[in-house]
């Protein structure tokens, strides 16, 4: 067993810096392409076979030191009795968006066991398939929130922030509701063996430092401290998050996730003793091999002083890159930080 993972976000000393890529399985791999033309990608998501077929695609063939649960995190939402479409080249949709009280009472806080059971059943599954230890995932509240109330996806969040500032009361009782479906949701990941558990808050960079601090931070914090009876690692990724920094450790994460755009050797100064995952730009693999090879290199060395460094892109890889790219990726990280 490969736990070169685990240790890292424990802080511990690793014989090389261990490796996963945000979105690992997807789209980029042909294999996951022949797998999704003979299903919709929510049937996929649904069927623990084929979940368990997509999260071990990359694994054997990238050689990453973990492995993340196939799902997404909007299973979730539509457990809680929306409904989910996804509309080719579009993404996701929510055709009934929470506008009012009234929308919001008719959700449910969702057994994770009974309406997800497809996805405790891939992990139980995934746990025997496995050599690298596996991480579970959901959405962070805000995140999760701004597809229920947008609609879908969206650039500038105009419903969301509208109605945080001009319906507080109806915007926080929404984020409760959110939390506490994303704990039993994360409990259970852990109950049915996740190893560690990632909370994805794609867009709290939209955000202003203090509103972040007023509608989305209690949240993950009360996510995560109702998470420490797991004993499992738990990562906080705030996407475009550098200046929420400070208020993304007091979530009382082990590892806080870190997009591109900051140094990760000066996020490392900036924090006590959480580990860091990332920080490769996605498109840097693009680059000529040695260009990639000499950017994996600094990125390794800025991180020198971290408590525990996972190697990881600052957001989800792109759909158009050279798969082999990635895997040569995977191999420079693994030659660059061996001890
Ligand atoms: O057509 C297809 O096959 C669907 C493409 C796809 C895939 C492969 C979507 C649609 N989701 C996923 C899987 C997925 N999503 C995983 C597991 C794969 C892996 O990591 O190996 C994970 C962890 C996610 C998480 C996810 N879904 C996030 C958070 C991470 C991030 O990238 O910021 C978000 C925001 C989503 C929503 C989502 N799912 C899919 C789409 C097109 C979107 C919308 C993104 C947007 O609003 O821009």
């Amino acid at each position: 067993m490969n736990d070169t993972f685990l240790q890292a976000c424990r802080g511990e000393k690793t014989d090389y810096t261990p490796i996963w890529i945000m979105r690992q399985a997807g789209r980029y791999l042909p294999q996951y392409q022949k797998v999704r033309g003979n299903v919709t990608f929510l049937e996929l998501c649904k069927t623990p076979e084929l979940c368990v077929e997509v999260t071990l695609q990359p694994i054997d063939y990238l050689g990453v030191d973990a492995a993340i649960l196939f799902s997404d995190i909007l299973i979730p939402l539509e457990a809680m009795g929306t409904t989910l479409e996804f509309h080719e080249g579009r993404g996701p949709v929510f055709p009934n968006p929470i506008t009012n009280q009234a929308d919001l009472d008719k959700l449910i806080i969702p057994d994770p066991n009974e309406h997800t059971a497809f996805v405790m059943e891939t992990i139980r599954l995934l746990r025997q398939e496995l050599q690298v230890p596996l991480i579970g995932f959901a959405g962070a509240p805000f995140t999760c929130a701004t597809y229920l109330i947008e609609g879908g996806s969206s650039k500038v969040f105009w419903e969301t922030k509208k109605m945080m500032y001009t319906c507080p009361e109806l915007f926080h009782a929404m984020m409760d509701k959110i939390t506490r479906t994303t704990t039993l949701y994360l409990q259970a990941q852990a109950k049915a063996g996740a190893q560690a558990l990632q909370i994805f808050d794609s867009w709290a960079g939209v955000l202003a430092p203090c509103d972040f601090e007023t509608y989305a931070l209690p949240y993950v914090t009360q996510i995560i401290a109702d998470l420490q009876d797991s004993g499992l690692p738990i990562i906080y990724f705030a996407n475009n998050g550098a200046t929420l920094l400070e208020m993304s450790e007091s979530t009382g994460a082990d590892v806080l996730g870190l997009d591109w755009r900051i140094n990760i050797g000066d996020a490392v100064k900036r924090l006590g003793r959480t580990a860091v995952q990332g920080n490769l730009d996605p498109f840097s693999l693009l680059l000529p091999k040695d260009e990639l090879k000499k950017r994996i290199g600094n990125i390794i060395n800025d991180a020198r002083d971290a408590h525990g460094h996972i190697f990881n892109l600052g957001h989800g890889i792109h759909q158009f890159t050279p798969p082999e790219q990635a895997k040569a990726a995977v191999e420079y990280v693994h030659e660059l930080s061996c001890k």
